[in-house]
């Protein structure tokens, strides 16, 4: 890849880097957003992934889905070892011993591996300045080992450490904004993305590849198994998450935010959290305040949109 393409569905690589054979869940969203993240960044690509279900799916002795530089890493060093290897290769560069030529260091890891065990060494990454993108795979919780909550989990949701009861509605705290937390490091890239709009998950991990210096691309997963949906309903239901605005997508380019793609007509969040058990048990009350909460955020981001586009006030984007 020396430029940005515009994939669609009568143009799409047929290289496969992310293979078949391996043991995700029916419907799992992750699988889905690693096969085109790879499919968009080619073959010149090596891989440092956090544990987490996408290496635990992945590579069961002797096999691998893999088909391209894989290195298996803890939880809290993928943006560290992401990072050696870029500052290595870059060396070997310099000195000669290996031919010039772009090859894309990417790290990926769990919400679990990055809002709460890598988050210092991703943190450091993105000071340093390494050219390497990190890829956050969102599936809301500590999935591989039984649905445990994260620091990404959302507000009200249940999980196997946050039950709803007689004394909890499930989550207690509201998603930590990991984009948020990427972007304040002045990086010259961040977006969000999610596998549902295929085509404009392929373009950002382009940008965020070409462009110079770290990059981090928070990409929303769908977890049947964890979100208590229906697998065939994964596409639509990430879909619903960017239509009630629970997950705006959007791109921090050089301190400048955007709407990528233009922001759908909006749905209450009700449409969204009905169709996983996860929300069940949520009351009226609770339901309100998520929209609210939803509202309040989104302003927050149109306002942000705004100001570092310099789009007077009233005006649309
Ligand atoms: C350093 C460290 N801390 C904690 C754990 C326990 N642990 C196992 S899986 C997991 C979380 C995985 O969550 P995530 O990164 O979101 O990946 P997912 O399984 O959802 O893909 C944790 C905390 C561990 N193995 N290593």
């Amino acid at each position: 890849m020396v430029q940005i393409v515009n994939y669609g569905p009568k143009n799409l690589p047929l290289d496969e880097f992310f293979c078949s054979g391996h043991r995700s869940c029916q419907g799992c969203a992750e699988a889905l957003a690693v096969r085109l993240v790879l499919k968009a960044l080619g073959r010149d690509t090596i891989v440092a992934n956090a544990t987490g279900c996408m290496e635990v799916v992945s590579t069961p002795l002797p096999t691998t889905a893999w088909a391209l530089p894989y290195i298996h890493v803890g939880f809290e060093n993928a943006a560290a070892v992401c990072s050696g290897v870029e500052a290595g290769l870059k060396a070997l560069m310099r000195k000669g011993r290996i031919p010039k030529k772009r090859i894309y260091c990417v790290a990926i890891a769990g919400d679990g591996g990055t809002a709460d065990i890598g988050l210092q060494a991703l943190s450091g990454a993105l000071e340093r300045g390494h050219n390497m993108v990190y890829f956050c795979l969102d599936n809301e919780a500590y999935m591989n080992t039984g649905i445990q909550r994260s620091s990404s989990t959302p507000y009200g949701a249940m999980t196997t450490t946050s039950p709803p009861g007689r004394l909890s509605s499930g989550q207690a705290t509201w998603k930590k904004n990991m984009p948020e937390i990427a972007a304040a490091h002045g990086i010259p890239y961040v977006a969000t993305a999610c596998p549902s709009y295929p085509w404009d998950l392929m373009k950002k991990v382009q940008k965020a590849a070409l462009i110079e210096g770290p990059a981090y691309v928070h990409i929303l997963s769908v977890c049947p198994t964890g979100w208590r949906s229906l697998p065939e309903e994964s596409i639509q239901l990430g879909k619903l998450a960017v239509q009630t605005r629970i997950f705006p997508l959007y791109e921090v380019e050089h301190g400048r935010y955007r709407f990528v793609p233009k922001p759908p007509k909006k749905k209450p969040v009700i449409e969204y959290l009905k169709r996983q058990g996860r929300f069940r048990h949520l009351t009226d009350e609770i339901i309100t305040e998520i929209q609210e909460k939803t509202d309040e955020d989104f302003r927050r981001l149109e306002a942000k949109v705004r100001i570092t586009q310099e789009i007077p006030e009233g005006a649309t984007q």
